[in-house]
């Protein structure tokens, strides 16, 4: 019932509709229109109320409110269950809070705000207010744990091809979990699991998306982008953000029924990693070489002069053609 009567807020363009004609075209009657529309306006909606002319949706925000959500859903297994947040610590820290109590697979939460966005190894991660998509997916993957750092190669192909749909501005995957236009990072995905000795409890996906940031911290303005500024126009969030879950749960059915083979297949397709003389900063050490391929657990292998090195883990920058 929300979402039909916001259906015609919308459709009314920012003039008012009676109460009575919003009850009559919904046959409810206009003391549930307003319960509703109070509903509406706790979600975050701006409805001017006026007691003679009705109700107006003033704006038409891009906010990602559940029901905006809802009514662009095209999967049926992510983002049946919405957690949204106005502003929260970490998206990821709440999915896995939600994750141990047992939430179902496929729930979300999204945040319009996080006051302290994580990346890999501690690192901060820049997420301020409606400016980009701050996303976590909790998965119950019926795999080993050993394959939990395949999940983030599979959803850096959903949210690639997603941004490439809805954008058109040519995007690549950067190893392991970038995605790049011009060499300079859009998203960054942080994957976090539970897991038993052989059993995942739970995986959550967690996504951070520059929309429409314009300015980025000093330390990493050079290597930051958002997706507006570089189509050159604004981008539908919502939009953006359902078709990610949809290109998302694709890959993650793909897997399921085919194993991964097919999507590192298609990473492979969509890497800007491989063919690229690399730096590997590992914890311990680090070296360059070529990136040559990634293994069948997802490991990138370097060529250098000593051989294949395979590297599973730590930060890969890619190094500009000619230096060594
Ligand atoms: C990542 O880490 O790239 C993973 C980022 C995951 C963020 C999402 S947002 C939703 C969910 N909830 C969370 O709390 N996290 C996830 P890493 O590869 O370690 O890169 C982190 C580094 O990227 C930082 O040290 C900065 O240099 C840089 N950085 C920080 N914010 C950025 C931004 N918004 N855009 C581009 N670069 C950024």
């Amino acid at each position: 019932m929300r979402t039909a009567i916001l259906e015609l807020l919308k459709r009314n363009g920012g003039e008012y509709i009676s109460g009575e004609e919003l009850s009559r075209n919904l046959n409810v009657s206009r003391t549930a229109v307003w319960k509703h529309i109070r509903a509406l306006k706790q979600a975050g909606y701006d409805i001017e109320a006026h007691s003679r002319l009705g109700y107006a949706l003033r704006q038409n925000t891009d906010r990602l409110l559940p029901d905006e959500i809802r009514v662009q859903l095209t999967s049926t297994i992510l983002g049946q269950e919405i957690h949204y947040f106005s502003e929260v610590d970490s998206t990821n820290t709440e999915a896995k809070k939600l994750a141990a109590n047992g939430c179902p697979e496929g729930t979300i939460v999204v945040a319009e705000a996080q006051s302290t966005g994580r990346g890999r190894l501690s690192r901060g991660w820049f997420s301020p207010f409606g400016q980009g998509i701050w996303l976590s997916v909790v998965l119950r993957p019926p795999f080993g744990p050993m394959d939990a750092a395949k999940c983030t190669l599979m959803a850096a192909v959903g949210v690639n091809r997603a941004i490439n749909a809805v954008t058109g501005i040519g995007c690549g995957i950067k190893w392991p979990n970038d995605i790049l236009w011009n060499n300079r990072k859009v998203v960054g995905i942080l994957t976090e699991m539970s897991a038993e000795m052989d059993v995942i409890n739970y995986v959550v996906i967690g996504m951070g998306i520059n929309v429409s940031i314009e300015e980025f911290p000093d330390e990493f303005a050079a290597s930051a982008v958002s997706l507006s500024v570089a189509a050159g126009r604004s981008i539908s969030r919502v939009k953006l953000l359902t078709t990610i879950l949809a290109e998302l749960e694709n890959a993650y059915i793909l897997v399921k029924k085919s194993g991964f083979a097919p999507v590192l297949a298609a990473w492979r397709q969509e890497s800007i990693t491989l063919g690229q003389q690399v730096k590997v900063q590992g914890f311990e050490r680090s070296f360059t070489g070529l990136a040559v391929d990634i293994d069948a657990d997802g490991a990138l292998l370097v060529k250098t002069s000593q051989g294949v090195e395979r590297v599973v883990a730590g930060d890969v920058s890619i190094r500009p053609a000619g230096s060594l």
